[in-house]
């Protein structure tokens, strides 16, 4: 019997600059979870920060893997998606969570559109349509408050924040209760950030904190996003789950912000992966 869970992941692999599948793939593994990866392009390096990366759109692989493992049989404890190229490969992963949970997946999706209030260069207001489509199959969502935004189609400018607006933020992106969310970037107090999360499960908000290194890093998002479904598929509720990825990412954070590296080339979270194995994936993560 297989006890290993399994995840489908569909992102794209940037080569230099540490996002998608150069972390998410990582981080699964020392989870103790198989990740199987659907790219959805290959890119030289992510568009944050970058420019003149080259982009091989691999739509056409895509729906071809997923019939092909369609045609297996193959089964996965989640599909978790990210970083699109264009609109059709949100469609198609649409399509592959409505087969998929058919065989029980959770279906994880970071709907990966923008940050600090500002759309990711290559997406388009139909990508953005797209992604709301594909955000409406998922059991979990993982926005930032730029995403959240978007997919409530509000200005970023009149979002708000703190306890109360964060909370109730999570709250109405949860289609009526019809899915869980995990809001990221949210400060309750100055000098920290965090994520509410709103569980479907028992329809209440609760908050995760941890300390701001007082630097962003490229990528944080993608780190956090594949830690909660690391652990959701070991058998974490929503909160505990989500407290887990905000320590781990706290610690690299702290663990790259002396370093003084270019933000572009991402959190440095290669050495501390050790601290996410462990029976229920990340046990000591604390200490
Ligand atoms: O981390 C989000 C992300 C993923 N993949 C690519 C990106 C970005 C954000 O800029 O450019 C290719």
């Amino acid at each position: 019997m297989r006890t290993t869970p399994r995840v489908a992941a569909i992102h794209d692999l940037s080569g230099f600059g540490r996002c998608s599948l150069t972390i998410v793939m990582p981080v699964l593994s020392a989870m103790g979870v198989q990740c199987c990866p659907l790219p959805t392009a290959y890119l030289s390096t992510h568009t944050g920060g970058f420019t003149g990366n080259t982009f091989l759109d691999l739509t056409d692989q895509l729906a071809a893997a997923m019939d092909h493992w369609q045609s297996l049989g193959l089964r996965f404890e989640a599909v978790y998606t990210g970083f699109m190229g264009n609109a059709r490969q949100m469609g198609l992963a649409a399509d592959f969570i409505r087969r998929a949970r058919g065989g029980g997946s959770l279906a994880v999706v970071d709907p990966v559109m923008g940050d600090h209030g500002r759309l990711y260069r290559t997406y388009t207001p139909e990508m953005c349509r797209a992604m709301a489509a594909l955000a409406a199959e998922a059991d979990v969502i993982v926005p930032n408050r730029t995403e959240a935004a978007l997919l409530l189609g509000e200005p970023y400018e009149r979002l708000g924040g703190g306890a109360e607006a964060d909370g109730e933020l999570a709250r109405r992106l949860s289609l009526g209760g019809r899915r869980s969310v995990v809001l990221t970037g949210v400060s309750l107090k100055a000098g920290q950030t965090g994520a509410a999360c709103y569980d479907r499960a028992g329809g209440g908000v609760t908050f995760v904190q941890r300390d701001f290194v007082g630097r962003a890093f490229h990528g944080t998002g993608d780190l956090f996003a594949s830690v909660l479904t690391g652990a959701l598929v070991r058998g974490a509720g929503l909160t505990e789950a989500a407290a887990l990825a905000a320590e781990f990412v706290g610690l690299c954070a702290a663990h790259t912000a002396p370093q003084d590296l270019p933000p572009r080339e991402g959190i440095d979270f290669e050495p501390l992966l050790g601290r996410l194995a462990g029976p229920r994936g990340g046990e000591g993560a604390a200490e």
